[in-house]
């Protein structure tokens, strides 16, 4: 019997063993959002051209007036772009509309917005007991100025010593490489701050404590966690004071897990690299995909509770780019809010937008009008959020329950998280599946809610679940007695 296995058996005890920030976000289910691309303060529709990689125009303001959409569609945290100030003008890929490449990490990017206005945004957020999650960046400053004296214009690391020399990353399995020479390519470089320098360690760390408690900020998205040395970041994330979720962008969980250690969570890549195969056509390996949570769920610090779970983000093409059936793009959706880690869901998804890699993926949402009515995965979304909050409230265990895989065929899996069980199948719009699921904590005669049909059924009275797909679309189960408003609207 798997270590899992015997921990689902124990459903709904109470939790406690992880750190108070940690579990707190772990029942809250993230909105990510580009500042830039997500609303214009006042409502405006001004069009944007992603191809340009140019500031549209977004800005707190504009997501304080947009916080009604994001919190009915379920969500209680968003994660926004990094804050800081970045370069200004245009390289070849376009402005710094993306906030990833910093000029001075004591200001804000004015393009956002000012500081009273992150201030608002922070405040309109706990008021309505919602998170917010700031994306940050250490491993380096923007692409430094072409001179005789490049860092100048840098704060407060302005000395060639705050820097490693110029050297772009090509072999990615060197992690002296990985670490220590540049991101980006020849055209534009990323300066790599130099993290083995103590000056530059003890002002990043006491900059990310003051940078909380100034804002109020509730958790943080690190990026390019894997390009600064693992020791690094022990301290900087205890001394942010809040949560801390690292990009590792790696498909690999022997390498991923080292750094479950040193930060709260990792957001979950090596299950997205399973994740869009596995759906996009009617032979993708399910197994694989069952088979890398598990591997994730034994080696980590602790199995994927404290993950981010995605299904997309601004640096990968959209699902849709890939495939225009909506019931594959369901089954994708739904994965990672009955995932261990914390349901993370990238803007526009809701939207059915189509973008493809960067820069098309990062489409204003404003021309989308915020539409909800009349929505398929706007409703779609809005049953995950309500499933997975019914599921916590009838169960607290149901955060510290490991999903497990009852059942994985060449075309349908059932993952079982009690009390919630989601069944999922990749034969597309045009197929035929069907389930039949045992070794639930359920009775026969069991009733059962199927949150997207809003339909009942009964567990039969050999303890099975049987189910039909309905054109290739993906379902999710809860008792029918849980407290869902979903289904009763
Ligand atoms: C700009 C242009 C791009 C252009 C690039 C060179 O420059 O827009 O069109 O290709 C920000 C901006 C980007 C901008 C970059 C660089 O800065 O958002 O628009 O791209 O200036 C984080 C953020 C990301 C951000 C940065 C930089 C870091 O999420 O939005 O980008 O602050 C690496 C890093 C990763 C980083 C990512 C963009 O680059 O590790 O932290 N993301 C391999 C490596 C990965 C590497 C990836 C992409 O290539 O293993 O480490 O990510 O270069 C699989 C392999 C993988 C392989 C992938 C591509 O293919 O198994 O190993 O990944 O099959
Ligand atoms: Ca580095």
């Amino acid at each position: 019997m798997s270590v899992s296995r015997v921990l689902a058996l124990a459903t709904c005890f109470a939790a406690s063993s992880l750190a108070a920030s940690v579990w707190e976000w772990q029942s809250r289910s993230i909105y990510q959002l580009l500042t830039d691309r997500f609303s214009l303060e006042g409502g405006g529709t001004t069009e944007c051209i992603t191809d340009y990689r140019k500031y549209c125009g977004g800005s707190y303001r504009g997501i304080i007036e947009k916080l009604d959409y994001i919190q009915d569609l379920g969500f209680d945290a968003i994660w926004i772009s990094p804050i800081v100030a970045n370069i200004e003008g245009v390289t070849v890929y376009g402005e710094a509309f993306h906030g990833y490449w910093a000029q001075d990490i004591y200001s804000l990017n004015p393009h956002f917005g000012s500081e009273e206005d992150l201030l608002a945004l922070s405040n309109a957020l706990h008021e309505r007991d919602m998170y917010l999650m700031v994306d940050i960046v250490v491993n380096h400053f923007g692409p430094p100025v072409n001179s005789s004296t490049p860092y100048a214009s840098f704060r407060p690391f302005d000395k060639p010593s705050h820097f490693h020399p110029y050297c772009i990353i090509t072999d990615y399995n060197n992690q002296t490489d990985v670490e220590q020479c540049w991101l980006g390519d020849n055209k534009v470089g990323l300066a790599d701050a130099n993290t083995e320098n103590p000056f530059v360690v003890k002002t990043y760390y006491s900059w990310i404590r003051h940078l909380t408690q100034k804002y109020d900020i509730d958790g943080l998205r690190i990026d390019t966690v894997k390009h600064v040395r693992k020791d690094f970041w022990p301290a900087f994330s205890t001394l942010s004071g809040v949560y801390t979720v690292g990009e590792v962008y790696h498909g690999d969980t022997a390498y991923v897990k080292d750094y479950t250690y040193v930060i709260d969570g990792v957001l979950d890549y090596p299950t997205w690299y399973q994740l869009f195969p596995a759906f996009q056509t009617s032979t993708g390996n399910l197994s694989a995909l069952a088979e890398v949570v598990h591997k994730a769920q034994l080696t980590y610090k602790t199995g994927l509770f404290g993950s981010g779970a995605f299904s997309e983000n601004h640096d990968q093409p959209r699902f849709p780019s890939l495939t225009s059936d909506t019931a594959r793009i369901k089954n994708v959706i739904t994965f990672p809010f009955i995932h261990d880690g914390i349901p993370i869901l990238y803007y526009g998804q809701e939207q059915g937008y189509t973008g493809g890699n960067d820069p098309y993926n990062r489409e204003a949402l404003w021309l989308s009008g915020y539409v909800e009515e009349g929505k398929e995965l706007v409703d779609h979304v809005k049953a995950l959020n309500a499933a997975r909050k019914a599921a916590i409230a009838t169960c607290p265990g149901y955060l510290l329950t490991p999903m497990t895989f009852l059942g994985v065929t060449a075309t349908t899996m059932a993952v079982y998280k009690h009390p919630l069980l989601a069944l999922f199948t990749n034969v597309g719009s045009n197929g035929t599946a069907s389930w039949n699921v045992q070794g639930t904590e359920w009775t026969p005669g069991t009733e059962l809610l199927e949150v997207f049909s809003c339909n009942v059924v009964a567990v039969d009275e050999t303890g099975t679940l049987k189910a039909t797909a309905v054109g290739g679309q993906p379902q999710l189960y809860i008792p029918a007695s849980a407290p869902i408003n979903h289904c009763s609207s």
